[in-house]
């Protein structure tokens, strides 16, 4: 194959990644089977796990944020935002941070790149129309359309343990909620490493007999438990997300159940366990989802894990920017550490910028780059629009300079490296074909 010229790689990356089938390896999105609020044809569910349309999209936690900090001087307040019914809340998002305001933060943009790929207008004094618009949509056909136009092929769900909702549905009946392969499972249980205190009830009353000492029957317990999910709900992989005090070793119960019963399970079943470390949950509780912060996390407790259990696959992102540096140094230190995503408040372009090309640097293509997080569904439409443009930004400048020390970039070379950065490297730690 030819060597590209130094504009034609620029095209050939670009190209290459804006059409590139992505793998996300975390999102909370769910298909119609969780059930859904909204849509053509659908028993309204209030409860639904699906989130999708122009209200879920505008009461989003990241623009939650950013309106009680607008409309502040409005005697806006917390309590007083979630008073209002969810209609209320994005009408009043609507009017304060794009029509009285210009929608500058990345989370609007982002508002209006979905917007505008959708084929609506997102310059619209009010959200009459768009509502209208989603109405006459069913979620099935939303959800094609929404893949289509992210360029998204699979979706990973989090199904949480400690969600009642969400294991009510699974216990009733788990076969449809796992019958679409765009969604596979993954099984969330952070309460059983940072809250041992509070899951051992919830364990008790699901019929495990566990105890706070976490005696060896317990541990015993635990691994029942998390088998049986297992069983029932398939999981891709195994996850936690863990504060930025979390660390390793330690004598601490919730350190012992990681230990002595979630890696022994993961390891009987052959699971992967994703780590997403350094929030610190409910730093202001009036503002609920929108109230968690961020603080950095031990990496050294990452690195001794990685050296202790050598044949567990580990899948760590951390959320502070500070930390990203150490991780990545870690993961050349440990083969079983796969850096992924730039995660929740390192979700903007200059940080995804300044994360990717590091970690390209320093691991070349052995890393996940990105994962949406989105929580409703339409989110994906800007997330990868957004990262997919950095992403490619920053391979093009990668090649350009191995195409300058002598390298003949091609491409097929490129086609190569953005499928396992978008697509390939997922699936090969899920091991599923690619
Ligand atoms: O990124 C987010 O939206 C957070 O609220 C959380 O979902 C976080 O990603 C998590 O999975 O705990
Ligand atoms: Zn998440």
């Amino acid at each position: 194959m030819p060597a590209l010229t130094p504009s034609a790689i620029t095209t050939a990356v670009e190209q290459a990644v804006s059409e590139a089938s992505v793998w996300d390896f975390h999102t909370h999105l769910y298909p119609p089977a969780f059930g859904t609020a909204i849509g053509r044809g659908v028993t309204a569910d209030p409860q639904g796990l699906l989130l999708w349309g122009i209200d879920e999209l505008l009461t989003y936690h990241y623009l939650i944020a950013e309106v009680l900090r607008e409309a502040a001087g409005d005697g806006l307040t917390a309590e007083r935002y979630y008073a209002l019914s969810k209609t209320e809340q994005a009408d009043l998002i609507w009017r304060k941070l794009f029509v009285e305001a210009t929608p500058l933060s990345e989370a609007c943009r982002g508002v209006v790149t979905t917007l505008t790929k959708l084929g609506l207008d997102p310059n619209e004094a009010t959200l009459d129309g768009h509502r209208r618009w989603f109405a006459e949509q069913s979620p099935e056909e939303q959800i094609d359309r929404t893949l289509e136009l992210a360029g998204v092929d699979t979706v990973t769900m989090t199904n949480d343990l400690f969600d009642d909702n969400e294991r009510q549905r699974w216990l009733a009946d788990p076969a449809p909620l796992r019958a679409d392969p765009r969604f596979p499972t993954v099984l969330r249980f952070d309460a059983l490493v940072t809250d041992w205190e509070h899951a051992v009830p919830r364990l008790k009353a699901w019929g495990y007999d566990v105890d706070r000492p976490l005696s060896a029957a317990a541990i015993d317990e635990v691994r029942r438990c998390l088998s049986d999910w297992i069983t029932r709900i398939g999981p891709v992989y195994c996850a936690m997300s863990l504060p930025p005090t979390w660390r390793y070793p330690s004598d601490d119960p919730g350190v012992r159940c990681l230990t002595e019963a979630i890696l022994p399970v993961c390891a009987e079943h052959g699971l992967p366990l994703a780590l997403m470390i350094g929030v610190t949950r409910q730093i202001n509780p009036a503002a609920r989802l929108a109230g968690d912060t961020v603080g950095s996390a031990d990496v050294e407790s990452i690195a001794l894990l990685c050296r202790d259990f050598p044949e567990q696959r580990f899948l760590v992102t951390l959320l502070s920017l500070e930390n990203q540096h150490e991780l990545a140094v870690t993961a050349r230190k440990f083969a079983n550490l796969t850096p992924f995503g730039c995660w929740w408040f390192l979700n903007n372009p200059s940080l995804i910028e300044e994360i990717t090309r590091m970690r390209l640097e320093l691991l070349g293509p052995t890393f996940i780059p990105q994962h949406s997080d989105c929580r409703v569904l339409e989110q994906l439409i800007y997330k990868w629009d957004h990262s997919r443009r950095v992403i490619a930004a920053v391979l093009g400048d990668q090649y350009a300079k191995l195409a300058a020390a002598g390298l003949v970039v091609t491409d097929s070379m490129i086609e190569r490296d953005v499928q396992r950065l978008l697509y390939g490297n997922v699936a090969g730690l899920l091991q599923k074909d690619t």
